[in-house]
């Protein structure tokens, strides 16, 4: 599947014909491609950053590292105001306010993705294909990565929303029984992901594949688009990514003033009723 890139300035505008195409199709397909070079200069995403200074700035532990997954590191400096100033014209924007409740920016993150052998040979959580439940309902994230990045250094991909209903879930038979014989909680928790090759199989037509040069994002709902990313696959390659994160009053990231136990309870139950709803056409995969 292919996505039509839209420059990102296209979301100042109070009305302009390119943000209501965006809108519609970040409905149908859960995702919209931006181009940001009009906000910020490609030589400015694309630091020759040594991946031992990197890993030098990281928080994360041991254990963490060890296992490959992706970790949190420090946005950069100098590409900070930028980044918050992307995020604070998508939070005001018509388009995120025709598609979120009240939208703010919630957080920015930044994230280093190194290989690890162990990760390669049994894949687990992020690089999974998941779908998120960080609020109630809908989300924005807007991947920004900051090297060039393809399948070998733990490429971004997403399955287009037009070809699921929100409240059905995909499921991998393998990773259920697997779940069921598994002792460790991590792994466990891995029950309702997908590996992917088993979804690529059944759904390669709506996958789109994040192959990117820097200056170019990607905003999607994962609440609503399954997802997987981080997976870097050769020795020495490495993925450095910003996270923007745009959503609702009810997000789980927010602090706020809504009680999260209680949230978390209307979820499940707005979940079960929607799927009660829907008639639960889950789609077990194999
Ligand atoms: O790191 C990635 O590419 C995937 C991250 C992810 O699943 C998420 O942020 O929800
Ligand atoms: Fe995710």
């Amino acid at each position: 599947m292919d996505l039509k890139s839209y420059d990102i300035k296209i979301l100042s505008d109070k009305y302009s014909p390119s943000q209501t195409e965006a809108l519609s199709s970040l409905k149908k397909h859960g995702m919209l491609k931006f181009s940001l070079s009009s906000m910020i200069s490609n030589d400015l995403i694309a630091p020759t950053s040594d991946i031992d200074e990197l890993l030098s700035s990281s928080t994360l532990e041991p254990s963490i590292i060890k296992s490959g997954y992706s970790h949190p590191i420090e946005v950069p400096m100098y590409l900070y105001p930028i980044i918050e100033s992307i995020g604070q014209l998508l939070a005001s924007s018509k388009l995120a306010r025709n598609y979120l409740f009240r939208p703010s920016l919630v957080n920015i993150l930044s994230s280093l993705s190194t290989f690890n052998k162990e990760a390669v040979s049994d894949p687990t959580h992020a690089h999974l294909w998941h779908r998120d439940a960080d609020d109630i309902g809908r989300q924005l994230k807007l991947f920004i990565p900051l090297n060039k990045c393809g399948p070998d250094n733990g490429m971004f991909s997403a399955l287009s929303s037009s070809c699921i209903n929100y409240y059905n879930y995909i499921l991998d038979k393998r990773l259920i029984l697997r779940s069921d014989s598994e002792d460790d909680e991590y792994r466990k928790s891995d029950r309702t992901r997908i590996n992917d090759s088993v979804l690529r199989r059944s759904f390669n037509d709506f996958i789109y594949d994040f192959k990117a040069m820097p200056g170019e994002a990607l905003l999607i709902d994962t609440n609503r688009c399954y997802h997987k990313g981080g997976l870097v696959t050769q020795d020495g390659m490495f993925r450095q990514m910003v996270q923007v994160t745009v959503g609702s009053p009810t997000h789980t990231w927010l602090e706020n003033s809504f009680d999260r136990r209680l949230l978390r309870f209307l979820r499940h139950q707005w979940y079960r009723l929607n799927r009660f709803l829907v008639q639960k056409k889950d789609i077990y995969l194999m």
